[in-house]
Formats: C-alpha cells, structure tokens, sequence
C-alpha cells in the first residue's frame, strides 16, 4: 500500500517549481476535507484514462493531496511475478491487441489471436483507421518513446497564440522530458550491428544534403546495453516495440508519472473500469461516471456509478470525444459548444517503404528498436515534413537482411475531420475525405524523389504497404475533437461546466506541428493543471 505524500515531501517538490504556492498553501484543507468526503463511490477528482494527459494530470492532482480515482478501461501491464508481461512481436499472442480475432498492424503479416484486452487498438472509420494504446500508460505502452518538440514556428503555426512557445519552451517541455528520461541513442549503442539501419538512412541522406537528426527517446539505455551484453533476454533489441517492451528499457508512463503519482497516496488507478457516461448534477454541481467494469473479454461484469467534484478527460482524442459527444447527444451535458468533434485530424501520418533490391546497402539483420533518427525536410516546397526511419524488424522471424527502410512522416496537412455522434449504434462516426492525407503524401513523393537521386538504383519505393507506396487510411497520432481555445479555453477548462477539463489529444488543434505529439500532449497538460491547481482549487 503507498504511503501518504508528506507534507514536507510535498513542500520539497513544489519548491522544484512544480507546483505553486497557492497550491501549497490549500494542501492540509484539502487533505482533511477530502478525508471527510471520502467514500466508496465518491472521490474529490475523476480522471478518465491513463495516457499522456491523464498521467501528468494524475501526478499534479496526487502531489497537491487532492483525493483522486483514475479511471482504466485497460490493464495493468507491470509485471508483479517476475513474468514477461507483454507479448513478443513475433510471433504476437491475444495481448498484443484489444478485443479484436486478428492483429490489426497497417502492416503485415497478421496473426489469429483470441479475444483479449491487449495493448494496441485500432478504430476503424470508414476511410480511415485510428490506432491507440490501451492499458494503464496508455499509447506510451505501444509508442516508439520518440519524444520531438515542435519548432516556434510550427508551433506558432498550429497553436493559438494565448499559448507562448517561449514559456512553453522554458519551463513545461523540459519538465516533462525530464520525467520521461529521454535522451538521444549513446554512440556506443548507435555503432552496433542493431542500429546499421540507421546509418544507412543517414549516409542516404548525406548524400543529397538532407539533414537527419537524432531524436530524444524515452528509454532506459543501460536497459538495453544490458540487452546487448546478454545479461538480460533481448527485447527492443529483438524487435519488439508496438505490443510493450519486456525488457523494462521502454519508459513508459507507468514507470514514470503513474507511479510517482500513486506514491503520493491521493491516486487510486482502477484497471479494466471502462466509462461509458457522463452526467452533470445540477443541483450538487458533482459528475456522475457511469462506467462498465470488463473482464478480459470485454464483457461487463458489473456496473458501478463514481461521483466527483473535478472531472478530467484524459481517454485520448477518440475516447474523450466519444464520451463527451455522448453526453451532449443524450442531454446528460447539454451545453457543450458547437466545436465539439471538430478540427480532428491524423497529424499527417504516412507510412512507406523503401527497399533496394540491388541489395546495395545492408540495412542490418536485425532492425532494432526503438526507432532513433529522423530526417527533417522542413524547407519541403508542399509542406514541412519530418520523416522518420522505424525500424523493420522482420529480421527476428527469419534471420536475413530485408535490405529495407520503414518510414512514418508526419507534417502539416491542412485536412480536418468532424466527429458526429450516432444515437443508434452509441458509436463516433468520422468525416474525413479520402483525400485527407494527399498533401502529406505529395511532400513524401518530394523528398523521396530527392532522396532517389543518391543513386536511382540503391532504394525504391515498396509497394507492400499500399500500391502507391504511400498509406493514407490510417493514423498513429490521432489529434482534436475538443480543442483548446474551441471546447475548452486555453487552460482545458470546458466551456459552460464548471470543474470539467479535457487535459489530452482531443485538445491538440489537430496536429502537433510536424513534431510527434506526445511531449506536446504532456507539456499542455502540465501547463493546465499548474494553472487549475493554482486557480480551481480553493
Ligand atoms: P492515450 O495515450 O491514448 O491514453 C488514453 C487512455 O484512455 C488509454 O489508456 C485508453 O485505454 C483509456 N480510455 C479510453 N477510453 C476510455 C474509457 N471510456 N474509459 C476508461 N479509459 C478509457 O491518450 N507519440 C510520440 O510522441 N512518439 C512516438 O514515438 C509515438 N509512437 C506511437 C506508436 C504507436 C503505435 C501509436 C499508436 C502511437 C504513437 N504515438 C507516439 C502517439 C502517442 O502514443 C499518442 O499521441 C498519445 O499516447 C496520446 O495521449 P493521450 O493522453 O491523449
């Protein structure tokens, strides 16, 4: 059982800059008042959903001693019996994937599988297919750990100007780069036959003057020298990555802020809790959560009503859109604005392949993970774009070089989508042309023609993914749906209801302004709740 946070511990944080004064300050009334109020079905605050949004939201709440029950539709993935958790990559087994009869990756080969609350999820809409992580930690269980800050001018580009890059930039990026521990791959790992990947990609590149950084990941990268030197069963180094890493190396959100979160004592994550309702109380001003608890089929097992004061939307940018249309839909929260479900977009997401079947470059046998370079085309003439170099790791299943390069750009792509609520099937449906994509993939077309002239013959476009080379029906950054400045104001806070925030990707503008989303997601959300913490909780 975690102990309470003490006060002077509290004090020592705050004085980090964490947390304010006035936060400080409210800390013992809310302590004893929460005490009071404190029942099985009622807790001070309610925070949908494990992700980004909703660990760093988590964390600021248990750190100012505000009584807090996180709510997770997915499972706990930490290993309690020394277990591997998670499933390898090849061959995956029912925990790579939520509730589905066959693995859903954009690409093959797929698997059968039972029926299980796995880790990653797909959403399928029509033209358009959405895939997020499920489980406490949410996406950071199945993401790359690339950790990718916007330029100021991107930034400024796609973020309303109440939100100041600069303060940004100073004080909430490094706090939660900090808490992730991400760093850039150490010389001694990037030089390893793991990585040749890699360097190919960067000697391509090189070769036409485009300019190839590495990126901060958030891994462990002792964890994964002790991969390589055997003292540990390989994980990353084995390709394992979109189904969670058992090797420990990846730093995800259970390992960082969820935890440090329940060490307060404030924070309860209750797992497989899935929401299905949100009512607002006029006459006590409490949130009513109507949530569905599932066994690992999926079936409901039970129903159960919680009841709260603050409620925080941290279910990602489908789930928070979906529930929050919901209540609109059903009158339960009637004066949500007319913004909700909009400016929805994919982040620019494509994926493509390169290979050379001249068999010119040794892309490595094993293509390890995490992914860590990627190159910047910022001056691409269609749109700016940041192409990254994801590993292939078919080498785990047969050991040849696939002589390949795995690629998923993302960038400024203007298309937005419109969520609607359907009343018969309680389902989201998604607007969103065919076309959404097409700026995007014609910015890839360029710099791929550029990179082409190295040498024409040393790596194509592959045609395994889509007969263009390029996929357009599918996102790993799904972004918006009630975003900041529209729904909510600049601090999350939704229009009309008191004590309601949306704190995740819904609130992203539909991009995260060519960089990956996930440091911008936390640093928003640190940057709320410091505000709300300062200001909402007297
Ligand atoms: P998210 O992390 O999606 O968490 C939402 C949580 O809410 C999940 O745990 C859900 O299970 C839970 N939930 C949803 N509905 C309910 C409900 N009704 N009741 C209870 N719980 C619910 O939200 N981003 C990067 O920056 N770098 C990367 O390298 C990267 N790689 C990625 C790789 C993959 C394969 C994928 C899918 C995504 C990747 N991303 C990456 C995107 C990143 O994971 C995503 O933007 C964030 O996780 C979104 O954070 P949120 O807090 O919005």
């Amino acid at each position: 059982m975690a102990q309470k946070y003490s006060r002077r511990k509290f004090i020592g944080t705050s004085t980090k800059g964490i947390l304010g004064l006035a936060a400080a300050s409210s800390f013992l009334t809310l302590q004893s008042s929460c005490k009071e109020k404190r029942n099985k079905n009622f807790s001070k605050a309610i925070i949908i959903g494990t992700g980004f949004g909703g660990a760093v939201a988590a964390l600021r709440l248990g750190q100012a001693g505000i009584d807090t029950i996180v709510l997770e539709k997915g499972l706990s993935w930490e290993s309690s019996n020394g277990e591997k958790p998670f499933t390898k990559q090849f061959p995956p087994d029912k925990r790579s994937t939520w509730l589905r009869d066959e693995t859903v990756l954009p690409l093959p080969p797929h698997s059968a599988i039972s029926q299980y609350t796995g880790v990653l999820e797909m959403t399928e809409f029509g033209n358009m297919n959405v895939y997020t992580g499920a489980g406490v930690g949410g996406g950071s269980l199945v993401y790359g750990g690339m950790t990718v800050k916007p330029t100021q001018n991107h930034f400024e580009q796609v973020f309303p100007s109440e939100i100041d890059f600069t303060q940004m930039d100073a004080m909430y990026y490094p706090r939660v780069k900090a808490m992730l521990d991400a760093q850039t791959i150490p010389l001694d790992l990037e030089e390893t036959e793991y990585f040749e990947y890699s360097r190919v990609f960067k000697e391509l590149a090189d070769a036409v003057n485009l300019n190839t950084r590495k990126i901060d990941i958030a891994y462990n990268w002792d964890i994964i020298r002790q991969e390589r030197d055997g003292i540990i069963e390989k994980s990353a180094l084995a390709g394992d990555l979109i189904y969670g890493n058992n090797s420990g190396a990846k730093n995800s959100l259970d390992k960082n802020y969820l935890r440090e979160a329940q060490n307060t004592g404030f924070i309860e994550i209750r797992t497989l809790h899935k929401v299905v309702s949100i009512i607002r109380n006029e006459q006590n001003k409490q949130y009513e959560v109507d949530i569905d608890i599932i066994d690992t089929k999926g079936a409901t097992v039970e129903k159960k009503k919680l009841y709260c004061e603050y409620l925080f939307m941290g279910a990602g940018s489908l789930g928070t859109t979906h529930l929050l249309s919901k209540a609109k839909a059903e009158g339960t929260l009637s004066q949500l604005n007319s913004f909700l479900g909009k400016n929805w977009g994919t982040n620019g997401n494509t994926m493509f392949m390169r290979e050379n079947l001249g068999l010119f470059n040794n892309t490595g046998t094993i293509q390890a993970n995490p992914p860590i370079r990627a190159l910047e085309h910022f001056d691409n003439p269609i749109t700016p774009i940041l192409i990254e170099n994801a590993p292939y790791p078919i080498g785990a299943v047969v050991p040849i070089d696939c002589f390949c390069h795995l690629h998923l750009a993302l960038g400024l792509e203007d298309t937005r989508g419109e969520f609607t609520y359907n009343n018969e099937t309680g389902q989201l449906q998604l607007d969103w042309p065919n076309s959404g994509n097409d700026l995007i993939i014609q910015a890839a077309q360029h710099t791929v023609s550029i990179l082409d002239q190295a040498d024409p013959i040393q790596e194509t476009l592959s045609t395994v993914l889509s007969p263009t080379g390029f996929t357009k029906n599918f996102t790993y950054h799904p972004l918006g749906g009630a975003c900041i400045n529209q729904v909510t104001d600049q601090y999350g806070r939704v229009e009309n209801y008191d004590n309601l925030y949306v704190i995740d990707s819904a609130l992203m503008p539909g991009s995260s302004a060519v960089a990956n989303p996930s440091w911008t997601i936390a640093a928003l959300a640190e940057r709320c709740m410091e505000h709300i913490l300062l200001n909402d909780f007297r």
